[in-house]
């Protein structure tokens, strides 16, 4: 229903997303665009590049007059720093004259962790830049800008999604409770790196300080919430429709992702099954979302340790999907390599790279989430305009509540 494609390389003159399935009609924010690819870019750790870059959004196709037209959505976000590669990165054979920047030498030892051997290989290509221009995760400001799209969309029906960075490396909060949903959405952009915990982000400032002086990276984990979420995106029908699995394939594809989970994600593998399932009661809705929007009243549910989904359908709980980030391939003191130009051991390539970007990828996770539950919400809806998506979601919930309040006798709204 809803799809969408990247294209550009880092140093490039720009990325750019085509977006296609927003319905018409929806008043479009561009300002709320740049706002999120902003916090795309902060979080301690980044590198010189974001210095750089202050990524802003071009409206090229699909919104007239401020509103969504049905048809496909172009954006593009310039890269300031093309200026300094126009020779490097020049589409000509020979760069033009008057082109900017240095001729770089080709990139020949392949970065352990990075996509640069494999993809050396598979493509064919000599200078190893070719695959890592792209392999950058420059490319994600591209799904985020499509994500703060899909994120509109989903406001239009309550729903809201945000996030927070729960490990650095080493440190990380061990306890079992899952962080209320009130203080997840508490965390501000202008925390350092977006934790729910000050004294356990000051000790993941530590870390990465420490990683940065030992020419070393961190990654971590982050976890996603959405609110508001409509009861039946997904199903159980089929394999390619549980929205569970679709969500670990939209995180999993982020660069550095390792892992995924939904809800108490591996912890549930620990537990016994009376640990890990959530009752079913008749009271108020226990953890974030309020009576007078529940699909499900009078039904809720003590705890939400399924995080949402049960059989690959959304339950009408807050969706809290989390992520593991493996530590950036890019090493200050680089790990052992070959040259594939001499075939002599040497130590991997340094490229400029951040030391940690954890936060940012929690950003990129949140797009990526909107992007799946947007996609999954107009698959339920239908709809070529916003009106039609809204008068379906409404129709839809009014269903539900009539039906929980007639079968429960007295308790009926
Ligand atoms: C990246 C390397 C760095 C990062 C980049 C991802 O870029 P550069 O090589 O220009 O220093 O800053 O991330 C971004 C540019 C970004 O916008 O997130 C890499 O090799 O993946």
């Amino acid at each position: 229903m809803l799809r969408f494609l990247t294209a550009g390389e880092s140093h490039g003159p720009a990325l750019v997303v085509v977006i296609e399935g927003i319905p018409a009609g929806l008043g479009l924010d561009v300002g709320a665009i740049d706002h999120q690819l902003w916090r795309r870019q902060q979080g301690y750790g980044r590198g010189q590049r974001m210095k750089i870059e202050r990524d802003l959004v071009e409206v090229l196709a699909g919104v007239r007059r401020g509103e969504t037209l049905g048809s496909p959505i172009s954006l593009l976000i310039r890269n300031r720093d093309w200026k300094n590669w126009q020779r490097t990165m020049s589409v000509e054979a020979a760069p033009p004259p008057g082109a900017g920047g240095a001729d770089r030498p080709a990139v020949t030892r392949p970065r352990p962790g990075h996509a640069d051997l494999a993809g050396g290989i598979k493509y064919d290509r000599q200078d190893l830049r070719d695959v890592l221009e792209r392999a950058s995760a420059r490319e994600t400001a591209a799904r985020v800008a499509a994500g703060a799209v899909a994120r509109q969309l989903l406001g239009a029906v309550g729903v809201e999604v945000f996030s927070h960075v729960t490990r650095i490396g080493p440190v990380g909060d061990e306890g079992e409770a899952a962080v209320p949903i009130e203080r997840v959405r508490q965390v501000s952009d202008d925390q350092p790196l977006r934790c729910a915990d000050s004294a356990l982000e000051a000790r993941m400032v530590e870390a990465i300080d420490a990683a940065r002086n030992a020419g070393d990276t961190l990654g971590g984990a982050f976890e996603v919430v959405a609110v508001g979420v409509p009861v039946g995106l997904g199903s159980h029908v089929q394999w390619d429709r549980k929205l569970d699995g679709r969500l670990a394939q939209a995180l999993m594809s982020i660069p550095a992702i390792k892992a995924v989970g939904i809800g108490l994600g591996e912890d549930a593998g620990r537990r016994p099954g009376s640990a890990v399932h959530d009752e079913i009661v008749l009271e108020e809705p226990a953890d974030g979302t309020s009576r007078a929007v529940s699909w499900t009243a009078p039904l809720a549910r003590p705890t939400n340790r399924a995080g949402g989904l049960e059989g690959g359908i959304t339950n009408g709980e807050p969706l809290r999907v989390s992520a593991v980030m493996k530590p950036i391939a890019t090493l200050m003191q680089p790990l052992r390599s070959v040259d594939l130009a001499t075939m002599q051991p040497s130590p991997a390539a340094i490229e400029r790279s951040d030391v940690c970007a954890v936060p940012a990828a929690a950003v990129i996770g949140e797009a990526m989430v909107a992007l799946v539950l947007a996609d999954a919400l107009l698959e339920k809806t239908g709809g070529d305009s916003l009106r039609e998506v809204v008068a379906s979601i409404d129709r839809e919930r009014a269903h539900a509540r009539a039906r929980l309040g007639r079968t429960a006798p007295g308790r009926g709204e």
